[in-house]
């Protein structure tokens, strides 16, 4: 007998504990299918009391852990993947922490357990005249614990900031199953170091988000989203200039490109967005109450590529636009499993990043799919053709975007995907204190070993 199964079973209820391989295939497997690893179980805790005697009943055995929230990662840095064979992980799900408190419209702020989903959260906080500040096309999955751990970014992060910017503070179970817990949301509490900040973008490796406290924002909501054909990037980039110079209240800005389109189209069944075709578009949605429309369709009106832009003021006119760029992700996965590297860097670097891009993928033979959140400077670039374990796409792309002055993870992350590469876009002297600060909170190194930091030779 397995004397830890029989410890978490004793925590969660036999019910909520999964041996069997028909029952653990969706947690054990990512959203792309690239990561994937055998599992020792998968435990599901629902209350933080259960996170932490799961936690403690792994370090007294020795046992990694996979924290995981709604499994919406696309880095592998929530499902087991090359983990020693004869310890595999334990994935703790913590999508049954469904806790949601009432929205505190004093301070406009809203404790949320770490499986609440980001569509149940914006939905609670818009009933109550809010909106939460992070909005990414996975929220029907995607979930609060999830998106803290990853620092997760999405379409709104040029408004609200990304993820980080919207918490105040964190509970957590740390790697010898201590609570450390922090929802008070006192705005003004200067009192050291922020641990909960550190598990923002932590991945799972220094702890389990359990709840969080959360900042709203006053519900704002869009005026008028336009879809905008242009010659490529680097007209996306002069042209997303001209609205955020043109209108206030810009929420996001979008762009994909012809080839992303021809799948999205074809895999959703859409007509063509524009009368005409184009290389690229820009999509980019403005707040403004209806006061505003006119002025602002007439300060829109002076940007010259906007001739060639379709306008929506009506949410089913939105939803409408929204598809051709949201939709993207899973039309690319219906097509095979591909390769995707979430890069960022200057926007007056896009354009010649772009085009040095395309001489890359032609040595790989594989085809590439652009798209991404233009207004932060970050793209993904997807790449179908190279196999799932062939790695050499990743790295000539990720090196390319860093002698761009780039970031190799954008918003998804680093997960087991891009470890190896954590100094294309970390100092020797940045990535020596993130191990100490690791080793001193996860001394046996239980939680999520292998994401973020590469194993070390052993010396
Ligand atoms: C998005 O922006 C997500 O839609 C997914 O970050 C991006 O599939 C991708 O590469
Ligand atoms: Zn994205």
């Amino acid at each position: 007998v397995d004397a830890l199964l029989a410890d978490l079973a004793g925590i969660t209820g036999g019910e909520h504990l999964l041996t069997d391989q028909d029952m653990t295939g969706g947690y054990t497997t990512d959203w792309t299918r690239r990561y994937r690893g055998p599992a020792r179980c998968v435990v599901r805790p629902a209350s933080t009391e259960e996170v932490a005697g799961v936690i403690e009943a792994c370090a007294r055995h020795k046992a990694p852990v996979v924290p995981q929230g709604g499994n919406t990662g696309l880095v592998g840095g929530g499902v087991p993947y090359r983990a020693r064979q004869d310890n595999p992980p334990v994935v703790l799900s913590a999508r049954r922490l469904t806790r949601l408190d009432p929205v505190d419209t004093l301070s406009g702020q809203v404790t949320a357990g770490a499986g609440v989903t980001i569509a149940e959260l914006r939905a609670h906080a818009s009933r109550a005249g809010f909106e939460y500040g992070v909005d990414l096309a996975s929220h029907q999955a995607a979930t609060v614990g999830g998106t803290i751990a990853t620092n997760a970014g999405g379409v709104l992060k040029m408004r609200y900031g990304g993820t980080r910017a919207q918490v105040l503070g964190v509970e957590a179970v740390l790697a010898d199953g201590s609570v450390i817990s922090h929802l008070g949301g006192i705005e003004a509490d200067n009192t050291g170091y922020d641990l909960g900040q550190l598990m923002v973008g932590s991945e799972g490796t220094l702890g389990v988000v359990t709840a969080a406290r959360l900042r709203l924002w006053p519900a704002e909501p869009p005026l008028l989203t336009l879809l905008a054909g242009v010659g490529g990037i680097e007209e996306a980039v002069t042209l997303q200039a001209a609205i955020r110079a043109a209108v206030p209240g810009i929420r996001a800005v979008e762009y994909f490109e012809a080839p992303g389109l021809a799948l999205v189209r074809r895999h959703a069944g859409l007509p063509a967005p524009l009368p005409e075709d184009y290389p690229g578009y820009l999509l980019a949605e403005v707040a403004g109450s209806e006061g505003n429309a006119e002025d602002y369709a007439e300060r829109l009106s002076v940007t010259p590529p906007l001739q060639k832009a379709s306008v929506a003021m009506d949410a089913a006119g939105r939803a409408a636009l929204w598809a051709y760029r949201e939709r993207h992700t899973e039309a690319i996965s219906a097509e095979g499993i591909p390769h995707k590297l979430d890069v960022a860097m200057p926007l007056s670097q896009l354009a010649q990043f772009r085009a040095e891009l395309d001489e890359v993928i032609a040595k790989t033979g594989g085809r590439a799919i652009v798209f991404g959140h233009i207004g932060a400077g970050n793209v993904h670039v997807n790449v179908l053709g190279p196999a799932p374990q062939d790695d050499a796409v990743d790295n000539a792309v990720l090196r390319l975007a860093a002698a761009h002055g780039g970031s190799i993870s954008a918003e998804h992350g680093i997960g087991h995907a891009k470890a190896a590469l954590l100094h294309l876009s970390r100092t020797p002297a940045e990535i020596a204190a993130m191990r100490t600060v690791k080793t001193a909170l996860d001394p046996d190194g239980i939680l999520n070993p292998g994401v973020l930091l590469a194993p070390q030779e052993s010396k």
